[in-house]
């Protein structure tokens, strides 16, 4: 049974020394704050607020600037709510997003010294038979399991992969540690070692001709069995535009990357990544892709690959220098893009901090400083969003649908990379903000990542965590939160139909409509969770 809701709304994983300590009150009551010696710090009375339009609830978020480490209690007549504040908090939330990312992998034993009770024999070991032409088979192995489900997808693997390199490049003091996986020790940073296992599977995803598969799943979802009793066939999926233009993206990116490490490994990186770079030039007109009759297994539909190519030519550029991928960089953005989101359909924001934090000056006039006056101004909307809840959770009441942790996620990066660039405290509190949200200052005093806080997710809509017979579910995965859409009609009669958007939400293992997993709902929060553990570093 959880814990009932509490009047205060706190980062359940605790707050960081040297950051601003925001909670949530949700009482009309007087209420004071204590430290550990129970001395009385400060106290509030009650205030009339807004009711906050996403949920419903009167809220007033409470700023209580910068606290000495220790530990504190917030007090009203009906309950009181301790939270801490320590140097380090966040760094073992961080480390178990980017480990949640070992539990998925697929073809190899979780082992006990690395999985703790959350062992299993390789899965999904058999070759691939190609979709469309059964007499081409494959082997296949690796990858990660996409989310709740066992497909792997080439672009939002891609996206994923991306977050996690970014994540090291940019903020390395907050995600080089130790994450007890079968490589560590191994010379390479642990988070590299994991993107790595993802990487491998990706080459594998590429047609002789240059092009990606779309995906590698079966025609249907398994029912809800471990991993390896999933034995019915996996297929190769057709090639797309947008998996191929991701794939070299993300490849070149990695050619980069992983050159100290392993440069002949590099060098065939970056070779995949120019042939499907020379596939999309020979194929310039978009063909969306279509789950083929009889699939019914996850879509990944998108409307355009004009974001996955600019993404290409700009990490193309960074890791060739030909001046062929600036201009083909240069006229995607003056096609004009949004580069503040940081998932799987629009990729733009990707090609925009390799411009804005790899090439720098290097990237010429129109990628560094147009697309940076471009990149500051969009990501103010992030900011408003913010400012115009009562969380400070940065989403429209109507934008609650199907894993709604990824845009509250995408502002967290946006408002980060915004600060980066300009220094702004405003940016960087309201990204705090978003890292809150996550961790248990919201509507339904959730901790969205398994096995963190004391109100936490307990049933996600995950395989593994369904069918292992323990309790607990599989650790460090993030929830896809409320979506006021609850296209499942159980869900919809359980959670009630007039229930307001941030409350849409069932912690009930059938509800992958609210309460599903994925890869890349876990990796932006690797990219927010790694900036502030370095930042609360000072690093
Ligand atoms: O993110 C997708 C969401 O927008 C759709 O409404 C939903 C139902 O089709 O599917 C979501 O994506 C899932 C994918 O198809 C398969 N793997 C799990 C994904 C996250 O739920
Ligand atoms: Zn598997």
């Amino acid at each position: 049974m959880q814990k009932p809701l509490s009047a205060f709304r706190v980062n359940q994983t605790g707050y960081a020394a040297g950051l601003p300590v925001t909670v949530a009150f949700v009482t009309d009551e007087p209420v004071i704050l204590k430290n550990a010696e129970g001395r009385v710090l400060r106290s509030f009375e009650p205030r009339t607020v807004p009711v906050d339009e996403a949920s419903g609830d009167p809220v007033f978020l409470m700023d209580l600037g910068m606290l000495p480490e220790g530990v504190y209690t917030l007090q009203c007549k009906t309950e009181s709510r301790t939270f801490t504040v320590r140097p380090q908090s966040w760094q073992p939330v961080t480390d178990a997003l980017v480990k949640g990312l070992y539990y998925q992998r697929c073809g190899c034993e979780l082992r006990p010294e690395h999985a703790g009770v959350y062992t299993h024999p390789a899965c999904h070991t058999a070759p691939a038979a190609e979709w469309e032409n059964r007499g081409f088979v494959k082997r296949v192995p690796g990858g990660w399991h996409d989310a709740g489900d066992y497909g792997k997808y080439t672009g939002p693997g891609a996206v994923t992969v991306a977050h996690l390199l970014y994540a090291w490049k940019l903020f390395p003091a907050g995600c080089s540690g130790d994450l007890n996986i079968p490589e560590t020790g191994s010379g390479i940073p642990d988070i590299l070692s994991e993107a790595l296992y993802e990487l491998k599977w990706l080459l594998e995803m590429q047609r002789s001709d240059g092009a990606f598969w779309h995906k590698l799943t079966k025609d249907h979802f398994a029912p809800f069995i471990m991993p390896q009793e999933d034995t019915d066939p996996e297929y190769l999926m057709p090639v797309s535009h947008c998996a191929t233009a991701a794939a070299s993206a993300c490849l070149a990116l990695a050619a980069r990357v992983y050159r100290p490490f392993e440069a002949a490994l590099a060098d065939r990186m970056l070779q995949a990544a120019l042939s499907a770079w020379n596939w999309l030039q020979a194929n310039p007109e978009f063909v969306p892709f279509r789950n083929p009759d009889g699939v019914r297994t996850g879509w990944y539909g998108d409307r355009t690959d004009r974001d996955e190519r600019f993404w290409a030519a700009c990490e193309l550029l960074a890791a060739t220098g030909d001046a062929a991928f600036r201009s083909a960089a240069e006229s995607l953005f003056a096609e004009g893009l949004l580069l503040t989101e940081f998932g799987w359909a629009n990729v733009a924001g990707l090609g925009a901090v390799c411009c804005l934090f790899d090439l720098k000056e290097k990237a010429g006039d129109i990628l560094f400083a147009d697309l940076k006056e471009t990149f500051l101004k969009q990501s103010e909307s992030a900011l408003a969003l913010s400012r115009a809840s009562g969380y400070g959770t940065s989403l429209a009441p109507e934008r609650y649908s199907w894993g709604s942790i990824l845009p509250i996620m995408s502002n967290a990066v946006s408002m980060i990379l915004n600060a980066e660039l300009t220094g702004r405290e405003d940016m960087r509190s309201a990204a705090l903000l978003q890292w809150h949200y996550a961790l248990g200052m919201n509507a339904l005093d959730l901790c969205f990542v398994t096995g963190f806080g004391e109100r936490s997710v307990m049933h996600p809509h995950h395989r593994p965590s369904g069918a292992d017979g323990i309790g607990a579910p599989v650790p460090g995965l993030i929830s896809g939160g409320p979506n006021k859409g609850l296209p499942y009609p159980d869900t919809r009669e359980k959670v009630g139909e007039n229930t307001p958007p941030a409350k849409c939400f069932l912690d009930e293992t059938p509800s992958a409509d609210t309460n599903e997993i994925a890869i890349y709902w876990n990796s932006p929060a690797v990219l927010a969770g790694a900036y502030f553990c370095a930042f609360a570093q000072g690093s």
